[in-house]
């Protein structure tokens, strides 16, 4: 039988594949050089389908330096991350840890702020909340035994002194999203028993629906779900970017840590602008 690619054409077009691919980055890196800017790539997923914008983001390509990178509001999505009572409420899941309830509650205001602003364009809204089924099925056995090490012996699973439900136990009052800061209807929520996002979810379904190309990514907690989630977009493809004033960390170091290391190989994991930065961007356009 004749084969329809020589073994020596196949090299060929995986060449040519290759090269084009490589010039396709060579041309958006020489145009970044030359404006500051990193464009939208139109060649990749095709011409916007909402309106473009800017947003300065910081120490990009290397620490001191401010990058411009656009984005399509029509193929972005916000993504507030397990903004639940169980993260930032009063004797939720960190509150029974021990935790300073201030260091997640920042985010409050930064992202009741980003919501208003987006909820007014194209740009979708997407919700997380991190909790286990009553039964606890999901919940792995090393979780709940070091939640309970963690503050005064009440872990996942169970309802500590003052509590209105088991901590991190779907449908339970304290593991819902807080008022401020609720979905809107038609704005999905994403279920995970994970730090994560992408596994055990439908959340890669419900972007690809969305048409989602790049994410605006904010919540609690920096260096835990948010890191864990942003880290997984990333090698996703998503071009990913955190609003570091809109998210909140047990730990202030972690928190700065985890931002830094996002900062890390001209953006190892995406970019890091804040919440003023970005309304701003969206407010404006590019004229
Ligand atoms: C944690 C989260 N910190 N949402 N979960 O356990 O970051």
């Amino acid at each position: 039988m004749k084969q329809s690619t020589s073994g020596e054409s196949k090299e060929f077009a995986e060449k040519d594949a290759r090269d084009n691919y490589l010039k396709r980055v060579q041309e958006t890196y020489e145009k970044y050089e030359e404006t500051g800017v990193i464009e939208f790539p139109e060649w990749l997923y095709g011409a916007p389908k909402g309106d473009l914008f800017r947003v300065p983001v910081e120490d990009c390509p290397d620490f001191g330096e401010t990058a411009m990178v656009e984005f399509d509001s029509g193929r972005t999505a916000f993504l507030s991350i397990d903004m639940q009572r169980d993260f930032c409420g009063e004797n939720g899941y960190v509150d029974a840890m021990g935790y300073d309830l201030s260091r997640t509650q920042r985010a409050v205001q930064p992202i009741s702020n980003v919501l208003e602003a987006v909820r007014r364009t194209d740009i979708d809204v997407v919700h997380t909340r991190e909790g286990h089924k009553q039964d606890l099925s999901d919940a792995p056995f090393n979780k709940l035994l070091r939640s309970k090490m963690a503050g005064d012996g009440d872990g996942i699973g169970e309802t500590p002194a003052g509590g209105v439900g088991p901590l991190l136990t779907r449908e339970h009052e304290n593991w819902d999203i807080i008022d401020e800061l609720a979905p809107e209807p038609g704005e999905p929520v994403i279920d995970k028993p994970t730090k994560g996002a992408f596994a055990n979810t439908n959340i890669g379904l419900v972007l690809e629906r969305l048409g989602t190309t790049h994410l605006v990514i904010a919540g609690i907690t920096t260096d835990v779900c948010v890191h864990t989630i942003m880290r997984e977009a990333n090698d996703r493809g998503y071009w990913c970017l955190l609003l570091k004033d809109a998210t909140g960390a047990t730990d202030d170091g972690n928190r700065e840590a985890a931002i830094k290391q996002i900062k890390m190989q001209g953006g190892v994991f995406g970019w890091v602008s804040d919440s003023e930065r970005f309304i701003e961007a969206v407010e404006s356009g590019v004229a």
